[in-house]
């Protein structure tokens, strides 16, 4: 199987979750023309018409966008081991928390990734402002069902993991560094919990150092592409 994919993205990060958890035989392209690059994406989009990582080929040639439905997909094809509770209350709780990050954390953020893009000449505060807040909101969705034993629910690693821990490190490092907001955790005690004892889980421990080095290297790229644009304004 080939996945295509960026380590910045928080989407991909969960399916590389499973991936690596069942010890699977995934090869990982990362398509030109994604974050701050200007390449444009060119032939990705006869793998996935969406336009949008990540997508997973099947060694048949068979393709699946969508990240959730790539988990599903792994999960049903290779359920050991399970990441996934066994319960039906615990399998809705995991996509629960899933859900909240693909709807509201991330959805929260947007005005953050353009402005980011941008120099910071166009950064308009009150437009950070009330993401930062919507951040801070959505994140209050997650303290609200979060697991309160080091992993999202069930007390192991599941795929709301992989969905929650790349949102932190965007939401609890990027946000704050560039942008110069406080950490919105402290006001959110079970989250705060869950960020600091997820991070002695391996695989956990491997999506976020893999999502900040990215995250840094695109910060660096997108910090280059401003200087080079004001430069020659
Ligand atoms: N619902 C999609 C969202 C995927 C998504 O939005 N990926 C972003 C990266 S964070 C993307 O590919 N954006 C298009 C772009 O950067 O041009 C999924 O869960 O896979």
């Amino acid at each position: 199987m080939k996945l295509y994919q960026t380590y910045a993205s928080p989407f991909p990060t969960r399916v590389r979750l499973l991936i690596y958890a069942k010890g699977l035989e995934v090869e990982i392209i990362e398509p030109p023309g994604f974050h701050a690059s200007t390449e444009a994406k060119g032939d990705y989009l006869q793998i996935n018409p969406i336009g949008r990582v990540p997508a997973l080929v099947l060694d048949d040639g068979r393709t699946l966008p969508e990240s959730e439905v790539i988990c599903e997909y792994l999960e049903d094809a290779y359920p050991e081991p399970a990441l996934r509770p066994a319960d039906p209350w615990g399998r809705a709780r995991m996509r629960l928390l899933s859900r909240i990050c693909d709807v509201y954390v991330v959805m929260a953020m947007v005005p953050l990734f353009n402005l980011s893009g941008r120099s910071r000449r166009h950064w308009d505060p009150a437009v950070i402002e009330a993401a930062v807040g919507k951040v801070a909101e959505a994140l209050g969705y997650l303290e609200g069902y979060i697991g309160e034993d080091g992993y999202a629910v069930g007390g192991g690693l599941t795929q709301a993991d992989g969905a929650i821990v790349p949102q932190l490190v965007l939401a609890a490092e990027w946000i704050p560094g560039l942008f110069g907001t406080p950490d919105p955790l402290p006001g959110l005690p079970k989250l705060s919990a869950y960020w600091r004892a997820v991070q002695s889980d391996p695989i956990a421990a491997r999506l976020i150092a893999e999502t900040r080095d990215a995250v840094a290297g695109v910060a660096a790229q997108a910090a280059a592409q401003a200087k080079a644009a004001a430069a020659s304004a």
